[in-house]
């Protein structure tokens, strides 16, 4: 069932930053930058956010934190990291965004804090009164310590290590789904629960409208028993447990439904059945949430190997979701997943431009709430780097590591990763043409795109054929026609590099086309018999059969 909302939340787009990458601000006396991206620089941003038409803001972590993985790791939840900033630009953040009518949803990760974090270093002493906050369990004691045979279960972390890590004061190993600095919270203990609690409340008090809920679906372990054997043993006693439902229930009737806010959860591992039962409105859990079976349909295994590209396929797992769910999070990259021009478009070559469009096309006519990630406006590519020298992810250099025990040779897994890398999508935004893409003034924490001469947000906001200024128009489109907020969305179908889907409200229709290829494509039967031009990434004003390569159109008409 597809139900009509008109909440804000469903109203707006979200334009997601990765802080760290999006615009660093010169140093207090004046002096260059640190290389990072802070609160200042977004706040010097906001007017440009607001020219895009995004009316939401989702901030990837800017909290204190020791950054084993980039700010996932959080070591207070309550502080601002001195390199972000401070507290008081965080206030001051909220406060700029509400002047232009955007608000601002942070990102909450409570599955796992850094092993800095006072509860963990509490944690480790047995008396301490923080020891049952994490998950502890004695060693085996068949074997080494660390080796197979001593370690409490044969879990897998998501980063493809053991997920155990013997602690030498306490003479026990913890567990930890992602890194070893970021151990797993232990969410049957109901004060772990009330601190969460108090965290929402110390940040919606503060303005924040809601939050972005890192993995949030794995919460709660039910078992500790050795898994079956898979990729990743012991998930069946992790993912979507009827706790994990308890907690996302509890959290909303205690505090959530208190404000005006929303909620979107990042959900590993789930499929249409799974994710309705997190987000259907009547299960009062999250208001919607992240997948990501739609950006893996030309992969094999997870994101990291590959295999070919169909646009039919796209479609058809696209459409899965649109009909399964209520209400989507749209989204086409985010900071853990490569440049979609890259990936589905035609990145490095002649038609950049045109599928960029076609891919603003795609999310912006998809029903749910669009996730914009910074530089996916410009049609930012993928990061040109030479070599795993320049590599930072740390995800990145353990698949490599995992790829290489199993014998595949350097230049494929280089192949493999370069394209997958979550640092694709974190390289610095290229604001302008000036040296370092005016992100810094010092250097960048991360390289910085050898096109930003070419592709770069200064010289698209100028040139009202660009990729910004099509995305532009885009969001307003969607803005003033609730055929694409809340149309029924229907698949129409393939025909090899061409797919198209109508949405529907009222007497209104509108027909998406997209041809995936620089060839040119006959769209058949997937034409309509009527319709006006609402929507072209070329300069056409009628439809023909014939769509060009990378062609987008959007066809309006009305019904009997
Ligand atoms: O993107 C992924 C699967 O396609 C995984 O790489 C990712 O780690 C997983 O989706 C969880 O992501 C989130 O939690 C991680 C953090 O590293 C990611 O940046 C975050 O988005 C641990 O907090």
């Amino acid at each position: 069932m597809q139900t009509a909302g008109k909440k804000w939340w469903q109203e707006r787009v979200v334009y997601q930053i990765y802080p760290r990458s999006f615009q660093d601000s010169p140093a207090p006396d004046g002096g260059p930058g640190d290389g990072i991206g802070d609160i200042p620089g977004i706040i010097s941003r906001l007017d440009d956010i607001k020219a895009l038409g995004a009316g939401i803001i989702w901030l990837s972590p800017v909290y204190l934190s020791p950054d084993a993985d980039n700010g996932y790791d959080i070591a207070d939840y309550r502080s601002i990291d001195p390199r972000y900033g401070t507290l008081a630009d965080m206030d001051r953040l909220i406060a700029e965004a509400e002047k232009r009518d955007i608000k601002i949803i942070m990102d909450l990760v409570i599955n796992h804090t850094s092993d800095e974090h006072e509860w963990f270093q509490k944690s480790r002493d047995r008396d301490g009164g923080y020891r049952d906050y994490y998950i502890w369990k004695p060693p085996k004691g068949r074997g080494a310590r660390g080796s197979k045979g001593d370690l409490p279960n044969n879990w897998m972390s998501f980063f493809m290590e053991d997920a155990w890590t013997f602690d030498e004061k306490s003479g026990e190993y913890y567990l930890h789904l992602f890194h070893k600095k970021q151990p797993d919270l232990n969410y049957r203990n109901p004060k772990v629960i009330e601190e969460v609690k108090a965290i929402l409340r110390f940040w919606l008090d503060r303005g924040i409208a809601g939050f972005r809920c890192d993995v949030i679906n794995v919460l709660y372990k039910s078992s500790f028993a050795d898994g079956r054997k898979g990729p990743l043993p012991g998930i069946e006693f992790y993912l979507c447990q009827e706790g994990n439902h308890e907690i996302l229930r509890e959290l909303r009737r205690d505090v959530l439904d208190k404000y005006d806010c929303f909620t979107v959860g990042e959900t590993v591992m789930v499929d249409v059945e799974k994710a309705k039962l997190l987000c259907d409105e009547s299960r009062k859990e999250l208001d919607m949430l992240f997948y990501f079976e739609h950006l893996q349909v030309d992969r094999l295994i997870e994101r990291y190997i590959p295999k070919k590209f169909r646009p039919g396929k796209l479609l058809k797992v696209l459409s899965k979701w649109q009909r399964g769910l209520e209400w989507n999070a749209v989204y086409l990259e985010n900071h853990d997943q490569c440049r979609i021009v890259s990936h589905y478009g035609d990145g490095g070559g002649a038609y950049w431009e045109a599928s960029a469009k076609l891919l603003a096309v795609l999310e912006l006519t998809m029903r749910g709430t669009p996730f914009i990630y910074q530089g996916q406006e410009i049609g930012m590519t993928n990061f040109d780097f030479k070599g795993f020298g320049e590599v930072n992810d740390v995800e990145t250099l353990n698949w490599n590591r995992l790829l290489k025990r199993f014998h595949i040779p350097a230049r494929l897994r280089w192949k493999w990763l370069k394209e997958s890398s979550r640092d694709n999508a974190r390289t610095p935004v290229q604001w302008s043409a000036e040296p370092n893409a005016g992100f810094t003034t010092g250097k960048p924490w991360l390289g910085i795109n050898g096109n930003y001469t070419k592709i770069n947000y200064a010289s698209q906001r100028g040139d009202d054929n660009s990729v910004l200024a099509f995305y532009k128009k885009m969001i307003g489109l969607r803005a003033e026609n609730d055929v694409l907020k809340y149309g029924e969305f229907r698949p129409l179908g393939a025909r090899g590099s061409v797919i198209a889907w109508q949405r529907v409200l009222g007497d209104e229709a509108w027909t998406v086309l997209l041809n995936f290829s620089p060839r040119a494509a006959r769209a058949g039967s997937l034409l309509p018999t009527c319709g006006s031009v609402v929507v072209s990434n070329t300069s056409r004003t009628a439809i023909t059969e014939t769509l060009l390569p990378y062609e987008a159109v959007v066809l309006k008409s009305i019904t009997q």
